[in-house]
């Protein structure tokens, strides 16, 4: 069901009108009220006069993490204090937490944005949305709740953890969507597993899963193993939480509220836009945000986008899932590689293996060393050693063609790797002491 056909729908021309004129509007807001963008336009030599369209947006500073980190925890705020209704709050690996800050109005465009993207699965009314994205200053969890609760579906605001307690309520309840992280939505087809509970006994039919990088084969699997669709939805703290992107029915990349939130695809090193099918680093102006807007805000992911209008109706840009981010990239001697690309080989070896990895980097001296530990079945683990060894050369093999440069496969008991209700953590690099 489409939530807001007036804006996922509009012509590329009336979209460019309201971007223009959003952008006009948030660049004089934000020059007159937050010191940090108005030191750096002035450095740059930028005044809000000359900004008179979308297309000015080049002409714009950057925003990174740091600004936000630096400026920790109320210096990027564009309004006072006194008219913020909530903070959230991210992370990441590295320092401080990057804070967000919202007004009610910020609150209210977030609900429909998130309520956009239920409608984006093909629910309607009728549906009812269990969250098991975690609750709290991560923006999972609120994020689809208020989603849920605007687009109009009976919401079940169930949080992380305690996944049998899940089951039980998924199976109570009748739940026909689930939100929650890719791989704790495998995480809870384990359990379903384990307690011997069909997919059929539950009403489910749709999966909301982001938060975290995942392939198109993790994708299947899930849709095999508890009988949805899978889609995938962006967003991050810095921006607004889930919301920012989400696929629709045709599955086709990932529809961008782009009435709300500008995207520009750079070259991360040059920071030169790219045009439309490059791939490079997704940067996003929130063109409508009060209490924290960003401008040009270096997300990091890697992506490429397309303005051309989607089978289902909608005119909204579309990006390609992230495959990855430019941080998360591995270079192992010498060649990058993608977490999701290690993810998309595996996904495809077949059932002896099971979905969970662990990829370990470390360096001996001047040499890289590159190590995945992969879960196998029970079955295979009690099997001789022979098979064991084969399973081994063939993963080592596949990876090497995909990668061009290979690790070492080494094969673990199942339940031996770390289980995640959030976000996994699935990289060690410990080159990075
Ligand atoms: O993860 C917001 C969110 C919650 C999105 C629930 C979707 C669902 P942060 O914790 O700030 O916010 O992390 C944001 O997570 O920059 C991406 O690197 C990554 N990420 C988010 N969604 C996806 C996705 C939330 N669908 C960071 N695919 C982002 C790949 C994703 N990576």
């Amino acid at each position: 069901m489409i939530f807001d056909r007036k804006h996922e729908c509009m012509s590329r021309e009336d979209m460019r009108a309201l971007q223009s004129e959003r952008l006009v509007k948030l660049v004089k807001r934000v020059y007159e009220n937050n010191a940090v963008y108005r030191k750096k336009m002035d450095e740059l030599g930028v005044k809000p006069e000359d900004i008179k369209g979308i297309d000015d947006v080049t002409k714009l500073p950057f925003t990174v993490k740091k600004d936000l980190r630096d400026g920790y925890p109320f210096g990027m705020l564009t309004s006072p204090k006194k008219d913020i209704v909530r903070l959230h709050a991210s992370s990441g690996t590295t320092g401080k937490l990057t804070v967000a800050c919202h007004t009610a109005s910020d609150i209210d465009l977030w609900s429909d944005m998130a309520a956009r993207c239920i409608g984006m699965t093909g629910a309607d009314q009728e549906d009812i949305v269990h969250v098991s994205y975690g609750y709290g200053l991560f923006t999972g969890g609120l994020g689809l709740h208020y989603g849920s609760e605007r687009f109009g579906s009976m919401t079940v605001p169930c949080s992380s953890g305690n996944t049998g307690k899940q089951i039980q309520l998924l199976k109570d309840f009748g739940a026909t969507v689930i939100a929650c992280t890719p791989s704790y939505a495998i995480y809870i087809s384990d359990h379903l597993e384990s307690e011997g509970v069909k997919p059929e006994e539950l009403s489910l039919k749709y999966g909301i899963f982001g938060a975290e990088p995942w392939s198109n084969e993790m994708r299947k699997e899930i849709e095999r193993r508890l009988h949805i669709k899978a889609f995938d939805i962006y967003g991050l703290s810095e921006i607004m939480g889930p919301g920012v992107a989400m696929e629709c029915e045709e599955q086709n990349g990932l529809h961008f509220n782009e009435d709300h939130f500008y995207p520009e695809i750079v070259d991360p090193d040059t920071l030169k836009p790219l045009p439309d099918g490059e791939y490079g680093e997704l940067v996003i102006t929130t063109l409508t945000k009060e209490g924290m807007p960003l401008i040009r805000y270096r997300t990091r992911d890697i992506t490429k986008i397309t303005r051309e209008k989607c089978a289902c109706g909608r005119t909204l840009a579309r990006i390609e899932r992230i495959t990855g981010r430019s941080d998360d990239m591995l270079i192992i001697r010498g060649v990058n590689v993608f977490p999701s690309q290690i993810e998309s080989v595996l996904m495809s070896i077949g059932d002896e293996i099971l979905p969970y990895y662990q990829i370990i980097v470390d360096r001996q001296g001047v040499l890289d060393t590159f190590e995945i530990q992969v879960e196998i079945n029970e079955k295979l683990f009690s099997d001789e050693v022979k098979k064991l060894q084969d399973l081994q050369k063939r993963i080592e093999k596949e990876m090497l063609a995909n990668l061009s440069v290979g690790p070492k496969i080494t094969l673990v008991s199942p339940n031996t790797i770390a289980r995640s209700e959030g976000k996994a953590k699935r990289i060690i690099d410990k080159r990075k002491k």
